[in-house]
């Protein structure tokens, strides 16, 4: 996969050569390019930036330094070619006015050939950046929720790990991949490991059972527990058609109505 991303701010990005991803990198599976939005200025001052039309407060991201970077993203060669035989890339505009960036959304990302981040700061980026980048790019501007950071270099970090991850070859394990948060709608069940006894506080006394079939049961048991605490409106979101009758059991037990169409408070 090949991955370009545009900033004002490169260094922020040097995380991309750690890890996890580095090693992708190191390994070619991941082919990563960040360039300094400031190298596509042609003005003495490299400038990036201008005030808004309509007035209002901060600066604008100017268009014409992103038309000249995204442009060099055509170009330069994927595992495809670029012939356009393949797939349009796909643009990921960092925004807190963007779709909410989700695990699906890494799942759907990961397959595709070629990735392309453009950081925005200031206030943004010249809306019309966009319309124009439509006519080669799937543009798809996204927030990692609802929060506002300074600019989207942040949020390209945690989307570049979250994807990058989920491409063949990148996680040296594939089955640490299945059994994580959010893979079947729940929140991961609690983890242990020695001493099994730790200042006091011994752990759940299931896990030293050996019964592997109570085990999973407990662990299944937890996840359904901590997601009605902390995320009810995950639970909200089940379908019931997934669910065994000991977890509509636990759920019952948690306050919650299951009946075959929906999850639903009681
Ligand atoms: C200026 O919160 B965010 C975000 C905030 C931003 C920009 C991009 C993303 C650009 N402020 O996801």
């Amino acid at each position: 996969m090949r991955i370009d991303v545009f900033s004002i701010f490169p260094e922020y990005l040097a995380a991309l050569d750690l890890s996890l991803i580095g090693k992708a990198r190191q390994d070619g599976i991941l082919d990563v390019r960040v360039q300094d939005l400031r190298a596509f200025t042609t003005d003495r001052h490299r400038t990036v930036d201008d005030t808004p039309y309509g007035g209002g407060a901060g600066m604008v991201m100017k268009p014409e330094p992103w038309a000249e970077a995204l442009s060099t993203a055509l170009s330069g060669g994927t595992a495809e070619g670029e012939s356009g035989a393949g797939e349009r890339p796909t643009l990921i505009v960092p925004s807190p006015a963007g779709e909410v960036f989700a695990q699906a959304t890494a799942y759907e990302l990961a397959e595709k050939q070629q990735l392309v981040f453009a950081c925005g700061r200031y206030e943004g980026i010249d809306e019309r950046v966009l319309e124009w980048a439509g006519e080669n790019f799937d543009v798809r501007p996204m927030s990692l929720g609802d929060y506002v950071l300074n600019g989207g270099e942040v949020a390209v970090l945690a989307m570049v790990e979250a994807i990058g991850r989920l491409v063949p070859g990148v996680v040296g394990n594939p089955e640490s991949l299945v059994e994580e948060s959010h893979s079947d709608g729940l929140l991961e069940y609690p983890v242990y490991t020695k001493p099994s006894l730790w200042r006091d506080r011994p752990i759940p006394e299931v896990l030293l059972s050996g019964n592997h079939a109570k085990i999973a049961r407990f662990r299944r048991d937890e996840q359904l527990r901590r997601t009605a605490e902390r995320r009810p409106d995950l639970i909200a979101k089940l379908n019931p058609s997934t669910l065994d009758k000991a977890d509509r059991a636990a759920l019952e037990a948690l306050g919650w109505t299951v009946t075959a169409e929906a999850v639903l408070p009681r």
